[in-house]
């Protein structure tokens, strides 16, 4: 199936990027956006700048789109302010001009920081309880929990994708079970596109990694298999020093993430 009008947000991004090139194949016309400038529009595509916090602008760059991916906002841990603009106001706008134009799917990159805070080697589904690590994990499960109330109430299907690390290799022991290769990541995301019936569905962005933390089987119906592993990049990953056993960073699904950071407000 050929999505006539794809709308994919977070388009300077890396994996907007990535995806530009991936997903032309899937639409007919690629309209791109971000806050950030973008490589000038090719056959078949429209660039629109556009800050997500600006629901005016949001809901015209909706408007004649078939299907959204939504990539943009704020990607790493930020103060609750700027993500409050990018992630939480902007996932909000995407939804209500996918209310009020009719679009009726979207592909939501939601991330692992929003079941950040559980430990290591624990096997995860979609029913595990949610357990964000910071303010960004925290505004990825609201992205998942509005998305399921404009299901609910407007029948708008989202796939929430926890992706993990999807990166070019992965660079720590944690992301040879996180990683998830670009090519997985196109796998997944066009999954989610051209599935009949996609519903609300949570999956893991993860490639088919030898360990594992996350468990598809929930969200069969959508048909993703993974093809890559990080397997290839294990020796050079190893050869780094490893952390010690009682760093938070080793201790949990999120790494890093779960520790407090400088974005705490004083
Ligand atoms: P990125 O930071 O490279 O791209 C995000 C893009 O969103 C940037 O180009 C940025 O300019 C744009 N953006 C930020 N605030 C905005 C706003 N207010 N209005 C419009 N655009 C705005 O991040 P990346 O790695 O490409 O990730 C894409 C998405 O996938 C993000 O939502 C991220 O949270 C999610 N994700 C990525 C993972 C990864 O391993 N790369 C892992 C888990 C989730
Ligand atoms: C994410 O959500 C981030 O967007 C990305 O930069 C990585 O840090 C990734 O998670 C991860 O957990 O490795």
């Amino acid at each position: 199936m050929t999505v006539p009008k794809l709308l994919l947000t977070g388009a300077a991004g890396a994996l907007g990027k990535v995806l530009r090139e991936s997903l032309k194949p899937d639409c007919r016309v690629m309209r791109l956006s971000d806050k950030a400038a973008m490589a000038p529009a090719r056959e078949n595509e429209e660039v629109v700048e556009c800050d997500l916090a600006d629901k005016k602008a949001v809901d015209e760059l909706v408007r004649g789109c078939d299907a959204i991916v939504h990539l943009g906002g704020v990607s790493v841990e930020k103060s609750f302010e700027e993500v409050l603009d990018g992630n939480i106001r902007g996932v909000f706008h995407i939804y209500e001009g996918a209310r009020r134009h009719g679009c009726k799917r979207v592909v939501f990159a939601s991330s692992n920081h929003a079941i950040g805070f559980h430990k290591q080697g624990e096997m995860l589904d979609a029913n595990s309880l949610r357990r964000p690590d910071g303010y960004y994990g925290l505004s990825k499960s609201y992205g998942e929990d509005l998305s399921r109330f404009y299901f609910d109430r407007y029948g708008i299907e989202t796939a929430c994708l926890r992706i993990g690390s999807s990166f070019p290799e992965p660079k720590d022991r944690r992301m040879l079970i996180t990683w998830l290769s670009y090519g997985d990541l196109t796998r997944l995301v066009r999954a989610c596109l051209t599935v009949p019936k996609l519903g609300h569905t949570i999956l893991y962005g993860a490639s088919a990694n030898r360990d594992k933390w996350w468990d598809n089987s929930l969200a069969s119906h959508v048909g993703f298999e993974p093809q890559d592993s990080s397997e290839p990049f294990r020796a050079k990953v190893e050869a780094l020093p490893p952390l010690a056993p009682d760093d938070p960073a080793a201790i949990y699904q999120g790494g890093a993430f779960v520790k407090a950071g400088p974005f705490e407000s004083s």
